[in-house]
């Protein structure tokens, strides 16, 4: 019977058809419309990612109920390797907690600035701010001295982390930053003026208690690209990412506790928390690095094939590159499910994937100031040239400049329903002080674009330069309380009314 059933699977079927028909499979949920119908997350009042999350993984490691792979899983290209379980990032990062609370001086909701490449400690960082509640800025390593001072002044943040490459330009501008009190280089030497990290965390106790955050208190902020304008800093809480990325990890990454996922993308931009921090640490998964100083094709296809990687990410572009190499000459083992995000791919780039490796590329899209919002899922069949259907964290439609939802087939914009209920995996919002000046009458018939330039120099020679109002209006009069205090609140809703 078994000599039997054997010839017969073989004449139907070739071995990478079968693969590829079990990786399109997916693992934990049945399909789209399932998702769609039981995705009903429960939003507590107090959550905190490193001690709800993360914590909870390294218990299961203790008792024996997660699977054996790292937490995090760190290789170069000298061929140095970390392997750290959630037991162990737990403790170093509650080290790290230590040294931001304590000789740092950061308290809740303080802000601070990361810039490091793909190194363990961005990674201890980004969990060590969680268990302090310190709001935490990424930002890359192609930043100008420019960029920071604008980052350093618009947020206010109170400590800069970074490492050797950035430390000069951070020097050039520190001193129009009244509010940055630290500087913590990440490096093997010291230098003068800059605190150094390794030695901090070696002179600090480990045990540390997480502080008390609730749902939607600040967690980590942004900048937007700026393509438009100067960049916009966009919020996100506790849960919008803690909660909200469960979206990406479990629906359309698909990741158990038994997955090691790689995604080639640098730290700093937006999305590295995305797929590098919370979407797999939801899961369980195992978060994989190779510290490349830059994309190279042969690198990429030799790491997949000599590492028990079972879900990859690249940019549309990097699967380009990776399809002009002989891909096939490569075995790729445990990998089971591949995905792209960033820009629309090409169908042609998919075909040749598919041809090499037996797998399909599933699309995803989605901004700084938001979760996944739409996708192709596992099990869903890949149109090419399409990037799926809607996630179930939003309700989204196409609709016109006016907002109203089009006919199905006609272009427009990409809207997600904020009313009546805002959804909690959306930004809080974006923190830009504005300015309500009524004019005295002297002052009525002046340059309103000289006022404005003005009123801006003032308020940065007065007060901290960060604290400038962005945008100013005039106005006839404040709306006022009886006893004639400002109704902020009123302010504010006409401001967002506008929006
Ligand atoms: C990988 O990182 C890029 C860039 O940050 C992001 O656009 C993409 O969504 C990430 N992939 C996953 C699977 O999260
Ligand atoms: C690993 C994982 O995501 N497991 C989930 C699979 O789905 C069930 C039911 O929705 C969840 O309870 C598990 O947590």
């Amino acid at each position: 019977v078994r000599v039997f059933y054997r010839t017969l699977t073989r004449s139907r079927l070739t071995a990478s058809q079968i693969q590829r028909h079990k990786a399109s499979l997916p693992k934990n949920f049945s399909d789209y419309e399932s998702i769609k119908h039981d995705f009903n997350p429960q939003i507590p009042e107090y959550f905190n990612f490193a001690r709800d999350v993360m914590d909870k993984w390294a218990e299961k490691e203790k008792v024996g109920q997660r699977a054996a792979t790292p937490a995090l899983w760190w290789v170069n290209d000298r061929k140095q390797e970390i392997q750290w379980s959630f037991e162990e990032l737990g403790f170093h990062s509650r080290k790290l907690a230590n040294v931001l609370s304590g000789l740092c001086q950061l308290n809740m909701r303080d802000r601070l600035f990361l810039i490091l490449p793909r190194i363990p400690e961005w990674w201890l960082v980004n969990i060590a701010c969680l268990r302090t509640g310190t709001v935490l800025l990424p930002g890359t390593s192609q930043l100008t001295a420019r960029d920071i001072l604008h980052r350093l002044q618009t947020s206010g943040a109170k400590c800069i982390i970074t490492d050797e490459s950035i430390a000069p330009l951070v020097e050039d501008v520190a001193s129009q930053c009244p509010s940055l009190q630290s500087k913590i280089l990440v490096s093997n030497r010291n230098r003068d003026g800059w605190r150094n990290l390794g030695d901090l965390m070696n002179n600090v106790a480990s045990d540390h208690e997480c502080v008390e955050t609730r749902s939607d208190d600040p967690m980590t902020i942004f900048f937007t690209s700026g393509t438009t304008g100067l960049p916009k800093m966009t919020q996100h809480s506790h849960c919008s990412y803690g909660i909200g990325l469960t979206v990406n990890g479990r629906y359309w990454l698909d990741l158990t506790d038994q997955d090691v996922l790689w995604n080639t993308s640098d730290t700093g931009w937006a999305k590295s928390a995305w797929s590098s921090v919370y979407a797999p640490w939801i899961q369980g998964a195992c978060v994989f690095i190779h510290h490349m100083p830059r994309f190279d094709s042969s690198t990429v296809l030799t790491t997949l094939s000599s590492y028990p990687i079972s879900t990859f990410c690249t940019a549309p572009t990097a699967y380009r590159m990776l399809v002009q190499e002989d891909v096939a000459k490569y075995k790729f083992k445990s990998l089971q499910h591949c995905l792209c995000a960033g820009e629309p791919i090409n169908p042609e780039v998919m075909k040749k994937w598919r041809e090499a490796t037996g797998l399909d590329i599933y699309e995803g899209y989605g901004q700084t100031e938001t979760v996944l919002v739409a996708a192709t899922f596992k099990g869903m069949k890949i149109k090419p040239g399409s990037f799926g259907k809607a996630s179930p964290a939003y309700d989204v439609q196409v609709v016109d400049d006016d907002g109203a939802v089009l006919p199905r087939g006609e272009e427009g914009n990409l809207a997600i329903r904020v009313k009546p209920l805002k959804p909690f995996s959306l930004f809080t919002e974006y923190t830009v002080v504005k300015a309500f000046v009524v004019l005295t009458p002297e002052y009525r018939s002046h340059d309103k674009e000289q006022l404005v330039k003005d009123l801006k120099t003032h308020v940065k020679k007065m007060t901290s330069p960060y604290k400038y109002p962005r945008k100013v209006e005039f106005v006839e009069q404040l709306p006022k309380t009886i006893s004639g205090k400002i109704r902020r609140v009123e302010l504010r809703k006409r401001e967002w009314g506008q929006i």
